[in-house]
């Protein structure tokens, strides 16, 4: 049985695409897909795919081919019907088949791992897994508790700014996006839907969302705002609630979620003395002067549990590990890294 799998482009039109054939007698298939009898491996040949198309193939070894077709989706599917016709298998590529240049399995799902993540401080610890897996002092009891926080890595945690009306919510959106996603203005109800945008705390992406003041008004539109800001309120991976010097902090129970993180901004209005006396549990901030923003992004980091990254921690970044740690199962993962 030979296994076909479309590598590129993935159920879309691209300039070439990727066909892999693997299994015994690729090569008798070659020959007669494309009417050509010797293929020397690793050599590239210019072929006519059956009338269907005209492109590169390639045998890489025995049971290993490649077709480089244009990637239009009509090429796509004549071959692909083509070749199932020819007692080809269609399955979707595995990450080895993807990443031909990985030495093992282990490496082939760490680079699949590693196009998939958008946070630079995923890629240091990416890299440094072979090394990782590979002591003797491995402590599966400690990589069990690690790992979910890891994956937050790959998967862009959500952080949402809540808190009343006017407290500066969407000046700190701004600064901390870079750019400028939230109107600004003194004006209480300004923000009326939830702004979201990606950015990256201290090499860690997450998506930044600022929501509508919560405040009690007649306004129909603004309280279905509010509403709809609800819902990415609940889904917070961390949720950060502000206020102001004016505003208290009654507003927070006006959420389903506890807020993980109080923060009291404009406090560049305040003198030293008064800035002494606040409440500890309160991060004092100024989304204009950028005063406790270092601060803020640390408590978030630590919420995530991704303020302290060691590039030496192993890391369960595939399903495959996962497995292997549950089970504390050596031989597999020596197999898997072979
Ligand atoms: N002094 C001072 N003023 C600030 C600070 N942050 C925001 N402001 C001002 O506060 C006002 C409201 O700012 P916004 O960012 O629009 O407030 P918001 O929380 O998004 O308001 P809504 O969208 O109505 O909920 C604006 O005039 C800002 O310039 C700060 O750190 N210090
Ligand atoms: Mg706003």
């Amino acid at each position: 049985m030979i296994t076909l799998s479309l590598t590129t482009p993935s159920n879309a039109a691209g300039a070439v695409a990727l066909v892999q054939l693997h299994g015994q007698g690729v090569k008798s298939l070659l020959a007669e897909l494309c009417d050509r009898q010797s293929w020397d491996d690793g050599c590239v040949y210019l072929c006519d795919f059956a009338g269907i198309d005209e492109g590169l193939a390639v045998c890489l070894n025995d049971q290993w081919a490649q077709l480089m077709p244009h990637g239009g989706l009509r090429v796509i599917e004549l071959l692909t019907d083509k070749l199932i016709s020819m007692n080809c298998h269609l399955k979707p590529p595995s990450n080895r088949e993807l990443y031909p240049e990985a030495a093992s399995d282990f490496e082939a799902d760490m680079l699949a791992t590693l196009a998939l993540s958008p946070s630079p401080a995923a890629v240091d610890l990416l890299l440094a897994q072979s090394e990782n897996w590979s002591r003797d002092d491995l402590d599966f009891s400690h990589i069990a508790t690690d790992t979910q926080q890891l994956d937050q890595l790959c998967h862009m945690p959500s952080v949402v700014l809540v808190g009343p009306a006017n407290v500066g919510k969407s000046t700190l959106t701004n600064r901390i996006l870079g750019y400028a996603a939230s109107i600004v203005a003194d004006l209480p109800g300004t923000t009326r839907d939830w702004v979201g945008g990606m950015t990256q705390l201290r090499g860690v992406a997450v998506r930044w969302m600022d929501t509508p003041g919560i405040r009690i008004s007649d306004d129909d539109v603004e309280q279905q705002a509010i509403g709809l800001a609800k819902q990415v309120i609940d889904e917070a991976d961390v949720l950060v609630y502000m206020s102001d010097l004016q505003n208290g902090f009654e507003a927070a129970n006006l959420t389903n979620r506890k807020p993980d993180i109080l923060t009291l901004n404009k406090v560049d209005a305040l003198t030293d003395d008064d800035a002494a006396q606040l409440p500890k549990q309160l991060l004092p901030i100024s989304s204009t002067t950028g005063q406790g923003l270092g601060e803020l992004v640390e408590a978030i980091l630590k919420q995530l549990g991704l303020h302290q990254i060691d590039a030496q921690t192993p890391w369960a970044f595939s399903d495959r590990l996962k497995r292997i740690v549950s089970q504390r199962d050596t031989v597999t993962l020596q197999q898997y890294m072979q």
